[in-house]
């Protein structure tokens, strides 16, 4: 069994919680599956709301997992629906957490493997890049596809974020997940921050 304990809501810098424990990060366009990625992993279907109308996670929630890590549910971007002063106030939030917490360990990176990257997508990648913090691909909603479509948005986007570590993953099926905590583990293991 896994424990999962949602921690706080946080809707700036202030409300981040205090204690120093490794961090996985997940981010990606709104709608793309986040939150239900972390139910899924922790086995728990109700611990991060979710909803098939996009920006449903507004705040960035933090998750402890048993007593060891943090899961950290950034909302999504890309919303269409957003005004430029939610685009503003995003901008603001996210950036305050990449600046401010140095135990993040991975961000897994969220991708509809049913179209190419948004040019968001890739701004984001560039960016976690730049800030040397390590990170994996998780295509969602890969049980929509067939057999020869996954194969092919795996070819797409590996191109297109120029790595081969992407997991084709489905919050429905499971397809994806061991690989995915598998990572996890890897990475909460590494007590030291590989930032500097
Ligand atoms: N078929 C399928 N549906 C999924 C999968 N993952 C998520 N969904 C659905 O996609 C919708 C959005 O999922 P959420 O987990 O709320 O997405 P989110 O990225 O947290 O969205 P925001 O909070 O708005 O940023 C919901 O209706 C989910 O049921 C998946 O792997 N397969
Ligand atoms: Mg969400």
């Amino acid at each position: 069994m896994i424990q999962a304990e949602f921690i706080i809501s946080a809707v700036s810098e202030g409300d981040f919680p205090h204690e120093e424990i490794p961090e996985i990060v997940f981010a990606g366009r709104s709608n793309v599956g986040k939150s239900s990625m972390i139910n899924r992993l922790a086995g728990k279907a109700k611990l991060a709301r979710t909803s098939s109308t996009p920006g449903k996670t507004q705040s960035i929630n933090f998750y402890r997992i048993n007593d060891a890590f943090f899961f950290v549910d950034l909302p999504g971007y890309g919303y269409a629906k957003a005004g430029k002063f939610a685009v503003q106030q995003w901008k603001r939030l996210i950036e305050q957490y990449f600046n401010n917490r140095l135990s993040i360990v991975l961000v897994i990176q969220l991708v509809d493997s049913r179209m190419p990257p948004t040019d968001l997508d890739l701004r984001l990648s560039e960016w976690l890049a730049k800030l040397k913090i390590p990170r994996m691909i998780a295509a969602t909603k890969s049980d929509k596809l067939s057999n020869n479509q996954r194969n092919a948005s795996m070819r797409v986007l590996a191109n297109s974020f120029g790595t081969q570590s992407v997991v084709m993953s489905s919050a429905e099926t499971g397809a994806g997940y061991k690989e995915i905590w598998k990572r996890v583990l890897q990475e909460t293991a590494v007590t030291e921050s590989t930032r500097e």
